[in-house]
């Protein structure tokens, strides 16, 4: 079967099997807002890459299907959250929890997730589970971190590139990595495999991040699913953002701080300057060369891995496929 078949079957599977274990009964006061979000769609990336390195390493997919359930329920935590700290109005293009709902409403079913995913996480043996609910503690500690610093950095304007890249490797290559890991766990990979899979993902996680970055200022409106232009009204330290004032010229550089300084009532005015800066300095080019840098990053440490060849061209196909996305 070709690659991408087994993807879409790992993903309707997936898909499948979220609905028959999220359809709760009383009280719906909570509930209501978890289904809502979950039903909304998005790529499944992260429970696909759980099922998919799981079989890699030797296990039926189906026996990972629990973790999987459990990384999605986690991300999507993180989104209900992520777009109230966002002012987001957005999610794959409806209206966000928080704005449907309200605050409060966000900020408890995001923390209802974060606790269904370690339920779902109950029928592992024992030492799986143990592994298991580290790694997931873990990783939702480091993403607290991430997100913290990505809001305190909207109003710091000292922000150094390092800076920027530990805090997505901690609010979202984590995820990516722990996706992974967690595949390897459910197939009792040996330590030296399941670190070197959280190694590729937390590379290919990196990348993914300079990636969504780069789409929220320069993807399509009518496909992207989420506002763009979004992360520049809210003054997001992003990694175009960061480069254009190294590079840009005196002019441009007062320009954008100066656009950076404010949070105007309506910031779509500035949308589109700051884009254009963005394009002059030269930091489209150099962000499409740091995402290309950690893509190839992840890749190389395919080869410290104890896998058939094919299942290493398996993992390779699926990380140039993430990183043509759109969405
Ligand atoms: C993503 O940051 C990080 C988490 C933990 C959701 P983001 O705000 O760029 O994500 P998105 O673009 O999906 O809102
Ligand atoms: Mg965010
Ligand atoms: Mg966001
Ligand atoms: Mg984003």
């Amino acid at each position: 079967m070709a690659n991408s078949d087994r993807i879409e079957q790992y993903r309707d599977s997936f898909v499948s099997y979220l609905d028959s274990r999220t359809k709760f009964g009383e009280p719906q006061n909570l509930y209501q807002p978890v289904q809502y979000i979950l039903g909304l769609g998005g790529k499944r990336m992260r429970p696909v890459l759980t099922l998919m390195t799981a079989e890699l390493f030797g296990a039926n997919h189906k026996m990972a299907m629990d973790a999987a359930l459990a990384i999605e329920m986690f991300h999507n935590f993180s989104l209900v959250h992520d777009d109230i700290m966002d002012d987001a109005p957005l999610r794959r293009g409806k209206t966000t929890v928080h704005e449907k709902w309200d605050v409060n409403t966000g900020i408890l079913s995001g923390d209802a997730m974060l606790i269904l995913a370690y339920q779902f996480l109950e029928n592992y043996p024992p030492e799986v589970f143990k592994k298991l609910t580290m790694l997931f503690s873990q990783t939702a500690l480091e993403v607290c971190e991430g997100q913290q610093y990505d809001v305190d950095f909207e109003t710091r304007d000292d922000v150094t590139i390092p800076e920027y890249l530990k805090m997505i490797e901690y609010k979202t290559s984590v995820l990516v990595a722990a996706a992974m890991k967690m595949g390897a766990i459910v197939a009792n990979a040996s330590d030296k495999d399941a670190n070197a899979i959280y190694e590729f993902g937390r590379n290919l996680g990196i990348a993914f991040q300079l990636q969504d970055d780069y789409l929220d200022a320069f993807g399509d409106p009518k496909t992207f699913g989420k506002q763009v232009g979004g992360d520049i009204m809210v003054n997001k330290k992003t990694f175009l953002y960061l480069k254009s004032l190294e590079n840009a010229s005196k002019e441009n550089r007062e320009g954008l701080l100066h656009l950076y300084s404010i949070k105007p009532e309506d910031s779509t005015a500035k949308v589109e300057t700051v884009k254009a800066i963005f394009e002059e300095s030269g930091a489209v080019e150099e962000t499409k060369a740091e995402i290309k840098k950690y893509t190839e990053k992840a890749f190389a440490t395919l080869d410290q891995m104890n896998l058939p060849e094919e299942n290493k061209q398996a993992l390779l196909q699926f990380g140039e496929s993430l990183m043509q996305r759109n969405v």
